[in-house]
C-alpha cells in the first residue's frame, strides 16, 4: 500500500496571544476556521529578516544586497564592516533610514498635495462638490502663507473676498510643493528660537518635494557617505513634511470641510450592524470619505437600502480615514490598522472602499471568500487580484462617483452568505479635539490662551504631555504596547495627545471617555478632567493631524510660563507599535521640533551603533529632542515620564508637583 503522507498544517496564529481586542480574537479564529489566512497568520509563518530589521542591508546597486550583521558579542575596536563599495554600517544604516523618511514624507505630503488640487477646483469653483466650507480657518491660515485678508480702499481698511482669498491660498499652498526660491512658510509658524535653531544649522525646507527627491539622490550608489550629513537631509524632508505637507494637508481639509469639535462615537467591529449595508471607508484622505458620508445619508438612498430589506446604511471607518470622518461627522470606527481583513470575515461587510496608505493587498484575497466588494478608487493605488473593481474618483464627479459606491454596497446587501459573524464590542468615545478645542476646553476667557492647560502643568496636576500615536505591527500583540503606554502615563498624571491608530486602539479600549477620568488617571489629572469635562486622552485626528500637536505645542509655549521653545515643555513622544514609513518621518520632524521620542517594537538603526548614538544622544545637543527605542511599554511609559520630570526640573517647577502631591494624600487621609 502507498505509503500516506500528511500534508503539514500550516501553523497559526494564537488569537489570543495575537491581539488583547476580544472582537479580533474571535474573528481571527473565525478565519482560521474557515481556512482564511490573515496578517496574524502570517507573522506567525514568516519571520522577519534579522539584518534587515537592524538596518544595515544595502540593496541600493545591484552588486548586493551587501549585508553587515553585527559581530557575536558586539564590537570591539574598530568597526571594520563595509559593502563592496565600503560603504560603513553608519552609512548604510543613515541612508536607509532617510529613504524612509522620504518614503514618508512623500506618502503625507502626496496626500496634502492631493487636497491642494481639489482645494484649488473648489476656489476656482469648478466643482459643486467641494465648497469652502470653515472661512474662520481661512482667514486664520491666510497671514501665514503671506496672504493678506484686507485691502486699503479709499484709506480704509476692508475685509478682501473670501473667494479671492481662497484663490490665492490654493495657489501659495500649491506652490510650496515645488517652488523654485525660498523656503517653506509655515516654518515661520513655530516659536521663533526654534525657527532660529533651524536656520543656524542650515535644515530649513525649501520647498516640500525637492527635500524628498534629494534624499533619493543622496542615497543613491557613491552619493553621500557621511551620516551626519545624510541625516541632516533627512531633517530637513522631515521638517518639510511636519511643518509643510501634512500641516497644510490638516490646514486645507479643515477649510474644505469643517475645523473639528468634540463629538461623541463608538469604535471596534461591534459597530456594525448585521440589518444594515455596512460600507466600510479605509485609507486615508477625506476627499472621498468625506462625499461617501454626505451620499449614504440621502433619503432616496436610504430608501433605496430600505427596498432591500436593510434598515439603512452604516458606514464605519478603518485607519486614518476613520479618523478624518469620525473626528468631522462621529462615523464611528470599525478598527485599527490589523483589523481591516477582520471588517470582511464578519461576512457583513458589502463594500471596502479605500484610497491611499495602509492597505493591505491579502484584503483582495480575504473578499474572495465573502461577498464583500472591494473597491479601488485611487489612479495611484490599484490591486492586480480580479475581484477587486476600481472606481476612479475624481472632484469633478465625485458626488455621482459616491453614489455608485453607495448603490453597488447596497446592491450587494442580499448576496451575503448565510453566516454572519459581528462580534459585540464596540466602546464609547469622544473624538475631535484639535488647537482649537483644546484651547476652547483649557483655556482661560481672558487669560493667555492655553493658560488653564498651562497652569495646571505649572502647579503639578499635570505633570506633563505626552503625544501617543502611530500604527499597529504585527510583529507584536496589537493594541497591547498602546493602552499600556497610555495607561501607565496617565496614571502618572500625563495626559495623553493622540493621533492616528493609537487614537482607535485607546477609543476601543475606553480611554476617550470623560468618565474613564475617575477609574485610570493619578489624582491631579483625574481632578483637571473631571473639572473641565475632558477625557484623560484626547484624540486630535489622523497621522497628518500630528501637524495640530505642533501647533499645539506652539500655543504652549506662547501662553507662557514653560519657557521659550518646544524642547522646553515636559512634553515627550511615542509610537508604541509603529511600522510604518509615515511613523519614522513624523518621529524625526517631532524630535528635530525639540520632543523626546520613544519608539516601540524594533529600531531601524540597531545595527548601527555610532549612527544610533547620533540619533539617541547628540540630536539632543542640536535640536533639544532625541530618539529612543524601548519595547517593553511599561519602561518606555517611564522613559517618557522620566523626561517629562528632567524638563519640570529645568523649568524649576518639580517642587509645585510634590506638594500637590502631599496636597492629594492629605486630603486622602483626612478621608479615611
Ligand atoms: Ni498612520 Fe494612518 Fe495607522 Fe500607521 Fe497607517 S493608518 S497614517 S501609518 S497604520 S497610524
Amino acid at each position: 500500500m502507498a505509503e500516506v503522507t500528511k500534508a503539514k498544517a500550516p501553523k497559526l496564529a494564537d488569537p489570543v496571544a495575537a491581539t488583547i481586542d476580544v472582537a479580533s480574537q474571535q474573528l481571527i479564529k473565525r478565519a482560521q476556521d474557515l481556512g482564511i489566512d490573515t496578517i496574524f497568520d502570517r507573522a506567525v509563518t514568516m519571520k522577519p529578516c534579522a539584518i534587515g530589521v537592524q538596518g544595515i542591508c544595502c540593496k541600493n546597486c545591484s552588486m548586493g544586497p551587501c549585508r553587515l550583521p553585527l559581530p557575536k558579542g558586539g564590537i570591539e575596536g574598530e568597526d571594520t564592516r563595509k559593502g563592496l563599495c565600503g560603504a560603513t554600517a553608519n552609512t548604510i544604516a543613515a541612508r536607509n533610514f532617510i529613504r524612509m523618511v522620504a518614503g514618508g514624507a512623500a506618502a503625507h505630503s502626496d496626500h496634502g498635495r492631493c487636497v491642494a488640487e481639489v482645494f484649488m477646483s473648489a476656489a476656482r469653483k469648478e466643482t459643486e462638490a467641494y465648497k469652502i466650507k470653515d472661512t474662520n480657518k481661512l482667514l486664520q491660515i491666510a497671514p501665514h502663507l503671506g496672504v493678506a485678508i484686507t485691502v486699503e480702499e479709499d484709506g480704509e481698511t476692508k475685509d478682501r473676498d473670501i473667494d479671492e482669498i481662497a484663490l490665492e491660498v490654493a495657489k501659495v499652498a500649491l506652490a510650496e510643493w515645488g517652488k523654485p526660491e525660498g523656503e517653506v512658510l509655515y516654518m515661520k509658524r513655530a516659536p521663533e528660537v526654534l525657527y532660529e535653531k533651524w536656520k543656524k544649522l542650515g535644515v530649513l525646507p525649501r520647498n516640500i518635494d525637492r527635500e524628498i527627491v534629494e534624499i533619493m539622490h543622496r542615497t543613491h550608489m557613491g552619493v553621500d557617505q557621511d551620516y551626519k550629513n545624510l541625516i541632516k537631509q533627512g531633517t530637513r524632508a522631515a521638517l518639510g513634511d511636519g511643518w509643510g505637507g501634512s500641516m497644510l494637508a490638516t490646514d486645507l481639509q479643515d477649510v474644505l470641510f469643517g475645523t473639528p469639535y468634540p463629538v461623541q462615537s463608538e469604535a471596534n467591529l461591534g459597530i456594525m450592524k448585521e440589518d444594515h449595508v455596512n460600507i466600510i471607508i479605509h485609507g486615508h484622505e477625506p476627499v472621498l470619505s468625506e462625499m461617501i458620508v454626505a451620499v449614504a445619508q440621502r433619503p432616496e438612498l436610504v430608501e433605496y437600502a430600505k427596498s432591500k430589506g436593510a434598515k439603512g446604511i452604516q458606514l464605519g471607518g478603518i485607519c486614518c480615514t476613520a479618523n478624518e470622518m469620525l473626528q468631522r461627522h462621529g462615523v464611528p470606527v470599525a478598527g485599527t490598522f490589523l483589523q481591516q481583513e477582520l471588517a470582511i470575515i464578519t461576512g457583513a461587510c458589502d463594500a471596502m472602499v479605500v484610497d491611499i496608505q495602509c492597505i493591505m493587498q491579502n484584503l483582495a484575497n480575504v473578499a474572495k471568500c465573502f461577498h464583500t466588494k472591494l473597491i479601488t478608487t485611487h489612479p495611484i493605488a490599484k490591486m492586480e487580484q480580479d475581484n477587486v473593481i476600481h472606481i476612479e474618483f475624481d472632484e469633478h464627479h465625485a458626488i455621482e462617483d459616491a453614489e455608485k459606491i453607495v448603490r453597488m454596497a447596497i446592491d450587494n446587501f442580499n448576496n451575503r452568505g448565510s453566516e454572519v459573524m459581528i462580534p459585540q464590542q464596540k466602546a464609547s468615545q469622544v473624538a475631535g479635539f484639535g488647537v482649537e478645542s483644546i484651547q476652547y476646553h483649557l483655556g482661560g476667557t481672558f487669560r493667555g490662551t492655553y493658560y488653564t492647560l498651562n497652569d495646571n502643568i505649572i502647579n503639578g496636576r499635570i505633570r506633563g504631555v505626552g503625544a501617543v500615536v502611530g500604527c499597529n505591527n504585527a510583529r507584536t500583540r496589537h493594541n497591547e504596547g498602546h493602552i499600556q503606554v497610555v495607561k501607565e502615563l496617565i496614571k502618572n498624571d500625563v495626559l495623553v495627545l493622540t493621533t492616528g491608530c493609537n487614537a482607535i486602539a485607546c477609543a476601543m479600549e475606553g480611554l476617550l471617555t470623560p468618565e474613564s477620568a475617575a477609574v485610570f488617571c493619578g489624582p491631579g489629572l483625574a481632578e483637571v478632567c473631571e473639572t473641565v469635562g475632558i477625557p484623560p486622552v484626547l484624540h486630535c485626528g489622523s497621522c497628518v493631524d500630528n501637524s495640530r500637536l505642533l501647533l499645539a505645542a506652539t500655543e504652549v509655549v506662547k501662553a507662557g510660563g514653560l519657557g521659550n521653545d518646544i524642547c522646553d515643555l515636559p512634553l515627550a513622544g511615542s509610537a508604541p507599535e509603529w511600522m510604518s514609513e509615515k511613523a519614522i518621518s513624523i518621529g524625526h520632524y517631532v524630535v528635530c521640533s525639540g520632543i523626546y521620542t520613544v519608539f516601540g517594537v524594533t529600531f531601524p538603526t540597531t545595527g548601527a551603533p555610532v549612527f544610533q548614538d547620533y540619533l539617541f544622544k547628540d540630536l539632543e545637543k542640536m535640536y533639544g529632542g532625541m530618539w529612543d527605542f524601548e519595547a517593553d511599554p511599561i519602561k518606555h511609559a517611564h522613559k517618557m515620564i522620566a523626561h517629562i520630570d528632567k524638563k519640570r526640573k529645568a523649568l524649576g517647577i518639580d517642587k509645585a508637583r510634590e506638594r500637590v502631591l502631599m496636597d492629594m494624600a492629605d486630603r486622602q487621609a483626612l478621608e479615611a
